[in-house]
């Protein structure tokens, strides 16, 4: 049979639950047909292949490619002074209280267009590419309005116009209460669920929910809220859970049977056993750990221990994790969660998929995956994750190309 093109002379990190670990092939060759992949495994076993184009890797490793499960990548303008003054001493709840933090950027955000967006999205999302990554999930919630939510969800897919990567989007109005609301929380989550969701949903902007559940932001009954408009619109729900505080965000999210739950600093032995239950994927973002200089970290031991699959992202967003480095969190995952290797490798890649609904498909080299693959110039897997700063990547590969 004759197919597109074949890699050949590679290591592979398969990443397929087929195989234990890693899914590690020392001999190994991919087939691509159609922008999927036709056969990944040992050379030996490959059937007989007439390839279009053929590529010896020279013994480099090859992953599927990087996947960014929780960024707030679109949004205008930067928090640079505030980080000054969380320097000098101020908190980042006391900056939100006091209309920063979040606030800041709807404003900045509100008043750039649809292009601008685009424009300042793209160093940022080149950042990521140029490390591997071929899938992003970007978020809204830097609007607080209708019209700019969609104004953002609208950029985030326009990203895919100007560069090979596939976009998800997710809905994010509920991240702060706007200045305009005058507190009034109960009336703007009416709003969020009774305009924005049915008409993003109707205009087909949104691939999930999202919710940020936190005393600065919204409570979980008016998160419950959020859910059952999402869930009548039949789009999944994810949830920014127990970051700063424990609100039981976690238990939340799985009882609603969200994708995954993320953040979880604070998350207790009940909420993970309902994401255990419920399967939720657990999205740790060690980046906005750090920034914030938290000292509380995720419930690792616990989470491993009830094999809930965690994924790992950058939260890519300008207050609590300027961050455009998948292969840095990976560092800061091993680091400060004491996570392993090949739980941080799994975790930028099939467990990111699952974060996203996008199990099979994507994050593994697995026939009828799509050939979205990262080739390195490294000895062993383990050197994307051990060093801070640097690049291996040799070559990305896009839908076979
Ligand atoms: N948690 C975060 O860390 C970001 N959003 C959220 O819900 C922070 C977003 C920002 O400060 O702009
Ligand atoms: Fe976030």
């Amino acid at each position: 049979m004759r197919i597109e093109r074949l890699w050949t002379g590679a290591r592979l990190a398969t990443m397929d639950p087929a195989r234990s670990g890693l899914g590690i092939v020392e001999k190994g060759a991919i087939a691509q047909q159609g922008g999927r992949i036709f056969y990944a495994g040992e050379m030996g076993d490959m059937p007989q292949l007439d390839a279009a184009e053929r590529v010896d890797c020279a013994g480099r490793w090859i992953t599927p490619g990087l996947i960014d499960c929780h960024t707030h990548l679109v949004h205008a303008g930067n928090r640079a002074r505030e980080f000054e003054l969380r320097l000098r001493g101020a908190s980042y709840k006391e900056l939100a209280r006091s209309g920063g933090g979040i606030a800041a950027t709807v404003a900045a955000t509100r008043s750039a267009s649809e292009a601008e967006l685009v424009a300042s999205a793209l160093p940022r999302l080149d950042a990521l590419i140029s490390e591997g990554v071929t899938t992003i999930e970007i978020k809204s919630g830097y609007g607080l309005e209708a019209e700019t939510e969609m104004r953002q969800l609208a950029a985030a897919r326009a990203l895919q116009r100007h560069r090979r990567v596939e976009v998800t989007t997710t809905f994010l109005g509920a991240h702060a209460l706007p200045g305009e609301e005058a507190g009034d929380a109960d009336r703007y989550i009416g709003k969020v669920c009774e305009e924005m969701v049915p008409a993003i949903a109707a205009a087909a902007l949104a691939d999930a929910v999202d919710g940020f559940c936190e005393s600065i932001a919204f409570s979980p009954a008016q998160i419950r809220r959020l859910f059952a408009a999402a869930r009548r619109h039949a789009l999944p729900v994810k949830l920014h859970a127990d970051q700063l505080s424990n609100l039981r965000g976690a238990l939340l999210a799985a009882e609603a049977g969200a994708l995954s739950a993320d953040h979880l600093e604070y998350t207790d032995a009940e909420g993970v056993a309902a994401m255990a239950r419920a399967g939720t994927v657990a999205v740790l973002l060690p980046g906005a750990f750090y920034f914030l200089r938290e000292t509380r970290a995720p419930p690792i031991a616990l989470l491993r221990s009830h094999g809930i699959p965690m994924a790992l992202a950058t939260d890519c967003n300008p207050g609590t994790s300027p961050l455009t480095s998948l292969l840095l969190v990976m560092n800061m995952a091993a680091t400060l969660f004491r996570m392993t290797v090949e739980e941080c490798l799994l975790g930028v890649t099939r467990y990111a998929a699952r974060a996203l609904g996008r199990v099979g498909s994507h994050g593994v080299l697995s026939p009828g995956a799509w050939c979205d693959l990262a080739i390195w110039d490294i000895e062993q897997p383990a050197e994307l994750v051990y060093r801070m700063g640097g690049n291996p990547l040799h070559r990305r590969i896009w839908r076979g190309t």
